[in-house]
């Protein structure tokens, strides 16, 4: 069975480079700089975020993998039966595995990602396996609203959002985030959310500052991605990277830290750097289960079920709209 791409929301107004380069440049002349976590995605980082998924101080992956393994049986029993499925940001579709194993009454998976390449041949992969499943990707950033297939028909809707990517996004924007989904699926879907959950500062500092240096080489990339794509000035060695929990915030936040004064010019625009100062790059938002809970009330969904691992590290929830 072929996939067969729906119509989508177009993917950018602007061409990739010009959005990268006027993100920067706007990034770069508030107090604080900043750089958008999004960009983290290139070829090398891509690569490199698989590396961290596989360190030992990084717990997500592997726990939330633990979760979906353990629980898979009970997760797919509270989604509807038949329902159409919708993946938010699919990448590899090795998380949804876990459940479609214990779905064969699947309508349609609908895996959403910006990367048409990469949706085309995951789609294809999985296709392989499930040779009866319909399946209907969509190319489309997941934050901005997009139809589903007019075809979908009658079928339940249920989506899947895993990886606490949410904890990407600023609490507000995260609601909002919440919101659309509900209003892309409709009022009575289901959706399965992995959020990483607040536990001890070492715990999660060391999940972003691992001692082989693979989270720094992750951070560091970003400069060399605006050196590549950007004609930046960036010495990457003249940066190190800083992983903190802000308990306040109740998030980790990554920097890039200037080692010394330097000046450095991104497509012909200088900027400053004072020894000390940082580049904030990403904020990982860690919630209480209680905590998650109210933001998705807020955002119009009521809980239904959450599971943990046994030491609490990571939480799946299941909500209803
Ligand atoms: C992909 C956003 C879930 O916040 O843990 C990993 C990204 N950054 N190490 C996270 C990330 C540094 C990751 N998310």
């Amino acid at each position: 069975i072929k996939p067969v791409f729906a119509d989508a929301t177009p993917l950018a107004r602007l061409p990739d480079d010009q959005a990268f380069l006027a993100d920067v440049l706007a990034g770069f002349v508030k107090p604080q700089k900043t750089l958008p976590a999004k960009y983290f995605y290139d070829a090398a980082g891509s690569d490199l975020f698989e590396q961290i998924t596989l360190l030992p101080e990084y717990y997500p992956t592997r726990t939330e993998l633990g979760i979906l393994d353990a629980r898979g049986a009970e997760i797919s029993a509270a989604l509807p039966r038949g329902a159409a499925l919708v993946e938010f940001g699919s990448g590899s579709t090795v998380k949804v595995r876990r459940l479609l194993r214990h779905m064969s009454d699947l309508a349609a998976y609908v895996p959403v990602d910006v990367s048409e390449t990469f949706l085309r041949s995951e789609a294809a992969a999985l296709q392989t396996d499930y040779p009866n499943l319909r399946i209907a990707p969509i190319a489309a950033d997941f934050t901005q609203p997009f139809a589903l297939p007019a075809d979908l028909g009658e079928a339940p809707r249920a989506g899947f959002f895993p990886g606490s990517t949410i904890g990407n996004f600023e609490p507000a924007e995260a609601a909002r985030l919440l919101r659309q989904f509900g209003d892309v699926l409709g009022a009575g879907a289901t959706l399965v959310v992995g959020v990483d959950l607040v536990k001890d500062a070492a715990v999660l500092e060391a999940a972003y500052d691992d001692a082989a240096g693979t989270t720094a080489a992750f951070n560091l990339n970003l400069l060399t991605r605006i050196d590549r794509e950007l004609s930046g000035t960036f010495d990457a060695s003249a940066f190190g990277h800083r992983a903190v929990f802000n308990r306040t915030a109740s998030r980790i936040e990554m920097h890039l830290v200037s080692r010394a004064n330097q000046t450095v010019t991104v497509a012909g625009h200088a900027f400053a750097f004072a020894e000390g100062e940082t580049i904030h790059t990403e904020n990982s938002y860690k919630y209480t289960i209680d905590g998650f809970r109210d933001l998705a009330e807020q955002a119009g969904w009521a809980a239904i079920t959450v599971w943990t691992d046994p030491e609490a590290l990571f939480s799946v929830h299941a909500l209803r709209f």
